[in-house]
């Protein structure tokens, strides 16, 4: 990457009061979490209707269930990388910082940042399909598909394709966006709605974008800095 880019988007991003973030899987990258799209990304082996939707979820919950928890073992080992601990350091100096993430993992949290919007839900949450009641559950799960104690079955508190987004989410997200003087996107393919019109909608709305990203995007166009490299390299260099 040009020297020059990353100085001007470094100097960007110690300047900004309001900064937003939006992250995608790319981020947990480095942190040993395989990513959806990429090169050996769930959605090259998988049918994403199969495993990512409520009609894949009737049709063989513990099909469905044994990708959630292979997945949940996976990050109960993973630890956040330099990517997540810069926005957390980020979070000190700003005065208003909103973390918008797709990412289901919880290793931002982990990493110490405080204002998350967890847009497509949260992997260790388990909710009862029966009684709606929910629950945090990080223990490992024997007995595929899991049951609440009302005898109903229990699903993964996780966004699915065709369903809504937690109950004022993106609303929340779209207003961090429209105040910030800065949003930074990092390691999305910019594929899935409504999280990836958040990036439109600052570029076009006057907010300067830094995307963080190891390939190109549809947005890198519009972006005012596109910093083409791995997050946990190029994220602790803008703090
Ligand atoms: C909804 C489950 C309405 C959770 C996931 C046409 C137009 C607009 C919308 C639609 C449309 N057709 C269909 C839709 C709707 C649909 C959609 O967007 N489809 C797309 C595919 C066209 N959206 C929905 O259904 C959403 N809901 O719209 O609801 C509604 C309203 C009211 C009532 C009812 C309904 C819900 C979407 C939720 C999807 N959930 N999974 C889970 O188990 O994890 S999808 C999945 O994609 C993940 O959850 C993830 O969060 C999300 C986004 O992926 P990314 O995070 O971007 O990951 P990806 O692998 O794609 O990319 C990684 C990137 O990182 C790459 O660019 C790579 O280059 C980069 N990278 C890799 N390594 C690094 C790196 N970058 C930096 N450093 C590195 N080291
Ligand atoms: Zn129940």
């Amino acid at each position: 990457m040009e020297p020059a880019l990353l100085n001007s988007a470094r100097q960007s991003a110690r300047k900004a009061r309001r900064i937003a973030v939006l992250t995608g899987a790319g981020v947990s990258a480095e942190s040993g979490i395989p990513t959806f799209r990429s090169n050996g990304g769930f959605w090259r082996n998988n049918r994403f209707e199969d495993l990512a939707t409520p009609q894949g979820f009737v049709r063989d919950p513990k099909f469905v269930w044994q990708w959630y928890e292979e997945r949940r073992r996976g990050i109960a080992a993973a630890r956040p990388n330099p990517g997540h601990e810069a926005f957390a350091a980020m979070e000190h100096r700003a005065s208003e910082f909103t973390l918008i993430t797709q990412n289901v993992d919880g290793l931002h949290d982990l990493a110490g940042s405080k204002n998350v919007i967890k847009l497509h839900g949260d992997i260790w949450v388990v909710r009862c399909m029966a009684c709606g009641g929910e629950r945090v559950e990080r223990s490992e799960l024997n007995e595929l598909p899991p049951r609440c104690a009302c005898g109903g079955l229990l699903r993964p508190g996780v966004v699915w394709f065709g369903e809504a987004l937690p109950e004022g989410a993106i609303e929340r997200a779209t207003a961090a966006v429209r105040r910030a003087e800065l949003l930074i996107v990092a390691g999305t393919s910019a594929q899935v709605y409504p999280a990836a019109g958040l990036i439109p909608l600052a570029a076009r709305g006057g907010v300067q974008v830094i995307e963080i990203n190891t390939e190109a995007t549809d947005f890198s166009d519009e972006v005012s800095f596109a910093l083409r490299g791995k997050s946990a390299e190029i994220l602790p260099q803008l703090v």
